[in-house]
């Protein structure tokens, strides 16, 4: 039986194990029939980035890339090259700000903090999108993950809210620039989830337990609500949609109290 996403050959940044949203993006990516190419960060991830891409067969191509180095992002991107002559679909799942700059006051946030939170969490959208283009010669579909700090003030999440609205922005902008190719560029907003990027974060548990007695839908999101929502923006369900922000997290954000 034909699937929604066959013949397409999918970038997947930002899987760090099997609870990162990139991991549950990728795995509906895969179920619907997608192809698929996985960077990770560091040595730190290789090996659990490889054993987790070889669920989908052995050949899964895998290759080191940080964010933050552009020399990386090239070397990447002829890697991916070398494997497929053609990229239908991109997914950026990445995000760091210094841990001091998410635990004390906004106002306390240091330049160094406030550049790499901008570098690796915004910048680094369009930088692997730029990269990726020369590859999407049918044209394609950008997916990147933001959050509600971006628009609204939510304590200590701090200046990764300033780079999540600059994520944002950069949808749009990017939307522009590549619509001529038939490329779509959008964002997820995610109600929280609980993956290693949440963890440590203290008052956690807090949050998911306030979605649950707050959000309309009275629960928090899944894994898999997330892949949904990235076959539907991956697919020609999603033909019509660029540059937008849209929100996979229980109808929290529609809420005034
Ligand atoms: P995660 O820790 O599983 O994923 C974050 C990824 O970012 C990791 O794979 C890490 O290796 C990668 N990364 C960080 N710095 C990098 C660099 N310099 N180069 C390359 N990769 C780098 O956590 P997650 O929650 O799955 O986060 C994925 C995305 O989802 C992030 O953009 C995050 O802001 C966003 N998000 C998360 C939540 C949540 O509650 N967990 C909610 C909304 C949005
Ligand atoms: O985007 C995020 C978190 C991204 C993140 C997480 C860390 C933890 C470890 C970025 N940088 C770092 N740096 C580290 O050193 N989320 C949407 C999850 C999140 O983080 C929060 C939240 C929510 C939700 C931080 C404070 C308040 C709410």
């Amino acid at each position: 039986m034909s699937k929604i996403l066959d013949g397409k050959t999918a970038v997947v940044f930002g899987v760090a194990n099997k609870r990162s949203i990139a991991w549950g993006i990728a795995q509906a990516w895969a179920q619907a029939g997608a192809k698929l190419i996985f960077n990770y960060q560091g040595d730190r991830l290789k090996e659990n980035v490889e054993e987790l891409a070889a669920t989908f067969g052995a050949d899964t191509p895998v290759a080191p890339c940080d964010v933050s180095r552009d020399e990386d992002i090239t070397r990447f991107f002829a890697f991916v090259k070398s494997k497929t002559s053609r990229v239908d679909l991109l997914l950026h799942s990445v995000a760091f700000a210094p841990k001091e700059a998410l635990e004390g006051v906004f106002l306390d946030t240091s330049r160094e903090a406030f550049r790499v939170a901008h570098d690796i969490s915004a910048y680094s959208l369009v930088a692997v999108t730029r990269s990726a283009v020369p590859l999407m010669t049918h044209g394609g579909s950008v997916v990147t993950m933001s959050y509600y700090g971006a628009e609204k003030v939510v304590p200590h999440y701090n200046v990764m809210g300033v780079a999540k609205a600059a994520l944002e922005a950069s949808v749009r902008y990017l939307a522009y620039d590549l619509g001529p190719k038939k490329i779509r560029v959008n964002a997820i907003s995610a109600g929280p989830v609980n993956t290693l990027a949440a963890r440590g974060i203290s008052g956690f548990s807090a949050m998911l337990t306030h979605y649950e007695q707050h959000a309309p839908l009275k629960r928090n999101i899944t894994l898999e609500e997330l892949g949904a929502m990235g076959v539907f923006l991956a697919s020609d369900g999603g033909a019509g949609v660029t540059g937008q922000t849209l929100y996979v997290d229980s109808g929290y954000s529609v809420m005034g109290m």
